[in-house]
């Protein structure tokens, strides 16, 4: 038999959604992601723990991945551009706007591209990941590289807005929110009930604002009997939960979320509270050092903000600040390829050998020696 064709998640959750039933959505297939558990860490982890008193280990550790890298444009974006989108479109929009590092301007570039409709992104000049860039560009959008970032960028789209006729679709637009709360629902789906806890990179503060709005509204209606303890972590050098305050000029390899300013300040502050969770920061050495981690013993690739959310994770689940026992959801927000530059930086070269059957053959015994 035939499961029905998936056509996105404003199809897929449109009862809790505010769309008319007759709207049409624009969408691309967003959504749907898979939440995967980790195997090969979850066992180091266990095994690192083993005898320490920190931690319960007569409990596993039980660690899922949910992969919005997936996504059509390769992260969580989409699921709040085929809302902001639809919604644009519905209300007669021909031009949206936003201030992006990277994947906020590859995901409004392609859902304008699919509304016909002219996308215009604010993007701080060098600082966004290539595969980012590359989106923009080859879906169309008209693409403004600002001396600046993107806290510079977003102060401007909300400024231009005011006299200019654009539709601002970062996640200071409620739409974007309300579609990004479905990856709540979907772990919960999944799952059958929440998890205990739910750790989650933050930048602007958008996406740990959304998730908490899904597990709070399964939780009111009843469908759930708990909601997750929510951990975001952010950059070293661009952590302004942390210090308290906004700051100036942030930085970290993470460009992602190179963000001082966080427009979802209190939602997001409101969800750690309510939720008795926690911020924490990771400085750029150990971002990456989870990126890889990540890649290498479990076979999934994110992008370097993403990874922060399983080093938060580690480093929580280790500390015994999260217990024995727990169930964990990380969110890995991006693909890992929206970022080449970073991961072949951190990579070893490949070894170049003359075309021969003899240099193949030395490669692969020098290679497997000691592993078997
Ligand atoms: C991979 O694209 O802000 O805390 O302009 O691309 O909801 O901002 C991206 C943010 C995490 C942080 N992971 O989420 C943009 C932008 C990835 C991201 C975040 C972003 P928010």
């Amino acid at each position: 038999m035939n499961t029905p064709r998936y056509t996105g998640l404003i199809d897929r959750y449109r009862d809790r959604l505010p769309v008319r039933e007759d709207t049409r959505a624009v969408s691309l297939g967003e959504g749907n992601t898979p939440l995967i558990r980790l195997q090969n860490i979850s066992r180091d982890l266990e095994g690192h723990l083993h005898g320490k008193s920190a931690n319960d280990l007569t409990k596993r550790i039980e660690i899922y991945v949910k992969y919005e890298g997936l996504n059509p444009t390769g992260s969580f974006k989409d699921r709040g551009m085929t809302m902001a989108v639809t919604q644009a479109v519905a209300e007669g929009s021909r031009a949206i706007i936003c201030a992006s590092t990277g994947n906020t301007s590859a995901s409004a570039a392609a859902y304008a591209a699919r509304a016909g409709i002219t996308a215009f992104v604010l993007i701080p000049e060098g600082k966004i990941a290539l595969g980012k860039l590359a989106q923009a560009m080859m879906h169309g959008a008209i693409v403004l590289q600002i001396r600046g970032n993107f806290d510079a960028g977003m102060q401007l789209v909300k400024e231009v807005a005011e006299s200019a006729p654009v539709t601002i679709v970062n996640s200071i637009n409620p739409y974007r929110i309300q579609g990004q709360k479905t990856a709540a629902f979907e772990i919960m789906d999944a799952l059958g009930h929440p998890p205990d806890y739910h750790c989650l990179p933050v930048g602007n503060a958008g996406n740990i604002s959304a998730y908490w709005l899904g597990y709070t509204e399964y939780y009111r209606d009843g469908v759930v009997g708990k909601r997750p303890v929510m951990c975001g972590y952010q950059a070293t050098g661009a952590a302004p939960f942390l210090r308290g305050h906004p700051v100036e000029n942030p930085e970290t390899v993470a460009t992602a979320i190179r963000i001082g300013n966080p427009q979802s300040w209190e939602t997001a502050a409101g969800a750690q509270q309510e939720s008795g969770g926690w911020f924490d920061e990771f400085t750029d050495e150990e971002i990456l050092a989870a990126q890889r981690l990540l890649a290498q013993k479990e076979g999934i690739f994110c992008e370097p903000a993403s990874a922060i959310s399983l080093a938060g994770a580690m480093r929580d689940i280790k500390s015994g600040k999260i217990p024995g026992g727990s169930r964990i959801v990380c969110t890995l927000t991006g693909h890992g390829l929206k970022d080449p530059d970073t991961a072949i930086a951190q990579s070893t070269s490949p070894t170049v050998i003359n075309a021969e059957l003899e240099s193949v053959r030395k490669a692969i015994l020098e290679n497997l020696e000691g592993t078997t």
